[in-house]
């Protein structure tokens, strides 16, 4: 026990130094000494955490080494809402200690280019249940209701006899609010937790069902946290239906998907979260002001962000990431304390990111990677070689085949996603096509494909930008009459052809836009 604790105090130390190198050089966030001072506290009880949880039950690889893979896995998804992946230790975050969400990447695998097939919440989540692209779930924009032809990964797990639960926010059933339990359940039948809109802060049980505790002046809910405790605040209470589930649901094959609605805004957060973060140095995005140059008309128009709002509202985001963590543990040791974390496949995602500042925005909806790009990690003993890091391109539409194809089971065969699960066993397959698809919501019009390296987005509004990731990671300059992406820029583009002919995409019919496709190809 004490070896394994030395081993894991090794891997730890190393992972954090090198994230420590690839923050400074891909984020480029100024060092400070109060940043790392917080990193240390939390790097002190992170230590003690892992030593009680050494203690008090089987050491998890080796357990895991013996299990085998015959067993049919447990499928647990933790989804957050609106979140950057750097506010992650895994993701090279430095200021929020995140040593559970951490633990399941350097146990398991963390995918480096992972995007919401549409960076908005509601066609974000139907390609993540669906498997399909969101014009054909038909999800393309917010409050759209999902149509009830859409087979889930919960109703195919359920259908292979596994109890299939769900707590959270949905919003994939039109425009209700908070709208508990929604009638249709897509597979998901124990979903009394689950409320299909809205921020809520604060929750109570009452004997006729769950309800959002904080109400106004009129006994409607509202987005208050006044009051909220470590039982009340919505991430807590979440995770203790989760856990809940878990209690009920140990002995059998489960799948449970638990929906956090922060970090999205507003940003508030219960104590001691709220102070947490009050003295840490914000870092200021070095895109926080750019030139009109620098911005593609797809990208402007947004009222924009300062460095002093940023200086405001980034601690209490912090402090909501920290509670998300906290509680991500409380769910892993439930699982240590059934004796099934070794047999449980755990995912830990976001719909979809936040600019925090970057390009001078917050929120999401554009290309950009703070925007699109999400932390996506997942842990599947035996199956997925602990410290596995997946930098294809890959997608929330891929997910469904390839968590199905990592447990072995068929899908239903409607989907639109591909099957990566051999990337995140290692044994990737030659000829891998390494391109995702992402596509805005129809305000915008914008239509991406993505590599590891290049992200060339085609839009109604403005001539067509690549972006070379590698050397551009702030994502400021438009190399697509860069002789040397010329390869790329063909490449995507044919790609990008193919997929609206594939998937039934009418962006490839946009006249300017197939115009320029077309161009691109000669
Ligand atoms: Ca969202």
């Amino acid at each position: 026990m004490i070896r394994q604790f030395l081993q894991f105090q090794h891997v730890l130390k190393r992972n954090t130094k090198a994230r420590r190198s690839e923050t400074s050089k891909r984020l480029c966030l100024p060092h400070s000494l109060s940043r790392f001072r917080t990193f240390d506290v939390s790097w002190f009880c992170l230590l003690a955490a892992i030593l009680t949880a050494a203690c008090s039950t089987s050491p998890v690889p080796a357990a895991a080494a013996a299990n085998g893979t015959s067993a049919p896995p447990n499928l647990l998804v933790i989804q957050t809402d609106e979140h950057h992946f750097n506010t992650l230790g895994c993701y090279g975050g430095r200021i929020v200690a995140t040593p559970h969400i951490d633990w399941l990447a350097e146990n398991g695998a963390r995918a480096t280019s992972f995007y919401a097939t549409t960076p908005v919440c509601s066609p974000s989540r139907s390609s993540f249940v669906s498997g399909r692209y969101p014009q054909n779930t038909p999800v393309i924009t917010n409050n759209v209701p999902m149509d009830d032809s859409v087979v889930t990964f919960a109703e195919i797990l359920a259908r292979q006899g596994y109890a299939a639960g769900y707590a959270g926010k949905w919003h994939l059933d039109g425009s209700g609010k908070p709208q508990w339990g929604p009638e249709r359940e897509f597979g998901f039948s124990d979903n009394r937790f689950m409320f299909n809109r809205g921020h809520w802060k604060k929750m109570e049980d009452t004997p006729e069902g769950p309800r959002v505790a904080s109400r106004n002046a009129k006994d409607q809910p509202d987005y208050g946290v006044a009051g909220a405790d470590e039982k009340s605040f919505t991430t807590d209470w979440l995770a203790q239906k989760a856990i809940d589930f878990i209690d009920v649901h140990h002995g059998e094959p489960f799948c449970y998907m638990v929906s956090f609605p922060d970090p999205h805004g507003p940003n508030t957060v219960r104590p001691p979260y709220d102070t947490m973060y009050a003295g840490v140095e914000v870092p200021i995005p070095a895109s926080l002001d750019k030139t009109e140059e620098q911005t593609p008309k797809w990208g402007r128009g947004e009222k924009g962000v300062g460095e002093a709002q940023l200086r405001k509202i980034m601690p209490p985001y912090y402090g909501m990431v920290k509670c998300i963590d906290d509680n991500v543990g409380r769910i892993l040791q439930s699982l240590l304390g059934h004796g099934i974390l070794e047999k449980t496949i755990v995912v830990f995602t976001a719909d979809h990111g936040d600019l925090c500042g970057e390009h001078g925005r917050l929120n999401k909806g554009v290309p950009f990677e703070g925007s699109a790009k999400i932390p996506f990690v997942i842990y599947a003993a035996g199956r997925i070689p602990p410290g596995t890091v997946v930098d294809e391109a890959l997608g929330c539409v891929d997910f469904l085949p390839t968590a199905l194809g990592l447990m072995g089971v068929p899908t239903a065969g409607k989907e639109e996603g591909r099957d990566a699960s051999a990337l995140f066993t290692g044994k990737r397959p030659a000829g891998w096509n390494d391109v995702a698809f992402l596509r805005s919501t129809g305000e915008s019009g914008w239509l991406a494909a993505v590599s590891d390296r290049y992200k060339l987005i085609y839009s109604p509004q403005d001539r067509p930008w690549l972006f070379d990731l590698e050397h551009d990671p702030q994502e400021l300059e438009n190399a697509f009459d860069d002789p040397a992406c010329r390869d790329a820029v063909k490449r995507l583009t044919a790609e990008l052809i193919d997929y609206c002919k594939k998937c039934n995409d009418p962006r490839g019919d946009d006249p300017k836009m197939k115009a320029e496709m077309l161009s691109a190809l000669e």
